[in-house]
């Protein structure tokens, strides 16, 4: 059906080498700058290796973008082919420079986007040198799980952004407890000889999920989350958000800020973030740029 449809469209296809570059929206893994091929990866045929993987993510989460791989392929390789088991296509990657930690060897990277809809518990990544003779060789696999498109919790203050810079997500609790990359537990500790509290006590505290591109480290998320699993405080609530680096990213980055309650969007807030403005409101002794407030009343309190 697929090849019906494809000859129907373009009417081109006649020899149906079968490259589609542009396309692959019905994929559920994507690359920018690779040239999508349908089907599978071919059977091996020749000795070109993928001999170094860089893989650092344990888990992706549905509909992420740019999620970062890179890695090295053995001396004549022309490309590396990359696919996600199940997928109806995968792509191929031209291999770059030799790389300069290993002697013959050639590097390659590709930033990986993540279909929304992607189901199942996890995803395998499938990874094939290919050598100038066009001839692919073993391929090689590595993994991540899945987690869902949104975070749990009673109350949700997720912030998202399109950029490589490093934005930071804080909220300034009703007790006046700002939690952020710094303090991302608002769960305030027994001082020592007090008595202790239940030890899951820090579970109930709001919680930051992840900083997001810490230190310039480009970890392809872009988006960072705080996060009540139940009995959010009542009364008003802050949120601000900063920029501490570019990171190399271009300015301004476009911001999207998404506050669920029991899991029902309650507020939404987008607009530009400009490093110099994060900076210049840090000053001030805040901490970033004030973007939203709400206040929750009629408790959720259980
Ligand atoms: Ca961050």
């Amino acid at each position: 059906m697929r090849l019906v449809s494809l000859l129907g469209l373009g009417g081109v296809c006649l020899a149906c080498s079968s490259a589609d570059p542009g396309g692959g929206a019905d994929l559920a893994l994507r690359i920018q700058g690779a040239q999508l091929e349908r089907g599978s990866l071919p059977e091996p045929s020749g000795a070109a290796e993928v001999t170094f993987v860089d893989w650092r993510r344990t888990r992706i989460r549905a509909g992420e973008a740019g999620v970062p791989i890179a890695g090295r392929a053995s001396q004549g390789s022309y490309a590396v082919n990359i696919g996600l088991a199940g997928d109806a296509g995968y792509w191929i990657r031209n291999v770059g420079v030799e790389d300069p930690t290993a002697v013959g060897e050639l590097s390659w990277s590709a930033g990986l986007d993540f279909a929304s809809w992607i189901s199942g518990d996890a995803v395998q990544l499938l990874l094939q040198a290919v050598d100038g003779e066009g001839r692919p060789g073993a391929v090689r696999t590595v993994s991540a799980a899945v987690e869902s498109l949104e975070p749990n919790g009673q109350l949700v203050i997720e912030l998202s952004w399109d950029t490589d810079a490093d934005l930071d997500l804080y909220v300034t609790e009703p007790s006046g407890v700002t939690i952020g990359p710094k303090n991302i537990n608002a769960y305030d500790p027994p001082e020592p000889g007090e008595p202790r509290d239940d030890p899951e006590a820090f579970e109930q505290g709001g919680m930051i999920d992840v900083d997001s591109n810490s230190n310039c480290v480009i970890d392809g998320l872009r988006r960072e989350a705080a996060t009540w699993q139940s009995s959010p405080p009542e009364g008003a609530y802050e949120v601000r958000v900063d920029l501490p680096a570019l990171c190399g990213a271009v300015d301004p980055s476009s911001y999207q800020l998404v506050v669920r309650l029991d899991g029902e969007e309650v507020k939404r807030v987008a607009g530009p973030m400009y490093a110099a403005d994060a900076r210049s409101t840090a000053a001030s002794g805040d901490v970033g740029v004030f973007v939203a407030s709400f206040t929750l009343q009629n408790g959720e309190r259980r």
